[in-house]
């Protein structure tokens, strides 16, 4: 493995000795949101998932390799170099031969923490199927890796941008547990309840890390779901989030946007159509979902899986 991934020396430090780590994302860095808050929420994300007792592991490609624990200068490429791309895990192997930069999706970056022997990663939103998919056939490789890697992605559910129930379904084919934390509700990213109730709801980070192993014990063979409401202090309220997509989704039908470029778009204009609060909830939610990925990943430690 030494010749594809190239390790930080603190995250390789840590899987020698087994201490928790929690991989994290970057295509939210270079394709989720703006400068400075990009670079300001990537290092907020690292320092919650230290204060919780782990190590972060954040993912990227830069100039072809694959990166595991991302040093300034790589968190700054990511945040700032508009040629820096977004890869999906098809998009890698390409990408490593011609030697190219990009923040990795949740798909890739599970790709990677799984080779690199992360069990656990954290997110803001996954993405899901689009509204309108029975058209578009947009239906997001994430939800295909959950269905074949076996990773546990700690997510704030799924963004409204997506078809929710159709998401749900998609999981539920691919044999992908969805388990809610401390909630009956599958809950949809700035806001805390979906209306859709939660079948599998757990109650503490010990539980879930149990679950984790188990579900690997059992030869599941997918990923996980962990999903974690947004702190109430920080949701939105649904009716101005709501309105402020469905313009967005409209725009970007308009535009004729496309492929990977839809869910890039439609932050994009979220972000700039709600003045600033968006992206104040995101920030906080993915801090929230970093915080409870490292007490997961503390407690699989102890029960020697990490
Ligand atoms: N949803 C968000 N913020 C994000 C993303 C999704 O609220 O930054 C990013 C994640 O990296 C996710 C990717 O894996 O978008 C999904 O892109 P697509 O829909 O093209 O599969
Ligand atoms: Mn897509």
């Amino acid at each position: 493995m030494s010749d594809l991934l190239q390790i930080s020396d603190e995250v390789a430090a840590a899987l020698r000795e087994r201490r928790p780590l929690v991989a994290l994302e970057s295509t939210i860095v270079s394709h989720g949101l703006p400068w400075p808050q990009n670079i300001e929420t990537a290092r907020a994300v690292e320092q919650a998932v230290r204060d919780n007792g782990a190590l972060p592991a954040t993912i990227a490609i830069i100039d072809g390799r694959c990166r595991i624990g991302l040093d300034d200068a790589a968190f700054e490429r990511l945040a700032r170099d508009k040629s820096v791309g977004k890869a999906s895990g098809r998009d890698l192997a390409a990408l490593l031969v011609r030697g190219g930069s990009a923040g990795t999706t949740v798909s890739a970056t599970m790709r990677l923490a799984a080779l690199a022997g992360i069990p656990i990663f954290a997110t803001g939103g996954i993405g899901g199927v689009h509204r309108g998919a029975e058209q578009s056939f947009d239906i997001s490789a994430d939800l295909i890796e959950l269905g074949t890697t076996p990773v546990a992605v700690v997510s704030a559910g799924a963004k409204s941008i997506l078809d929710i129930p159709k998401t749900l379904e998609v999981l539920e084919t691919q044999r992908v547990p969805v388990i809610t934390y401390q909630s009956d509700e599958f809950p949809t990213f700035y806001t805390r309840d979906s209306g859709i109730r939660a079948e599998q709801r757990l109650d503490t980070p010990a539980e879930i890390a149990a679950a984790v192993a188990l579900h690997r014990r059992l030869g599941s063979g997918t990923g996980m779901l962990i999903a974690n409401p947004i702190p109430a202090e920080d949701s939105l309220a649904p009716a101005l989030i709501d309105g402020i997509i469905a313009g967005a989704i409209r725009e970007a039908e308009t535009q004729g946007i496309a492929g990977k470029a839809v869910t890039p778009f439609l932050l994009e204009r979220i972000n700039a159509a709600s003045g600033g609060r968006s992206l104040k909830a995101n920030t906080a939610l993915v801090r929230n979902n970093a915080a409870l990925a490292a007490r997961i990943a503390v407690e699989l430690a102890r029960i020697d899986i990490r």
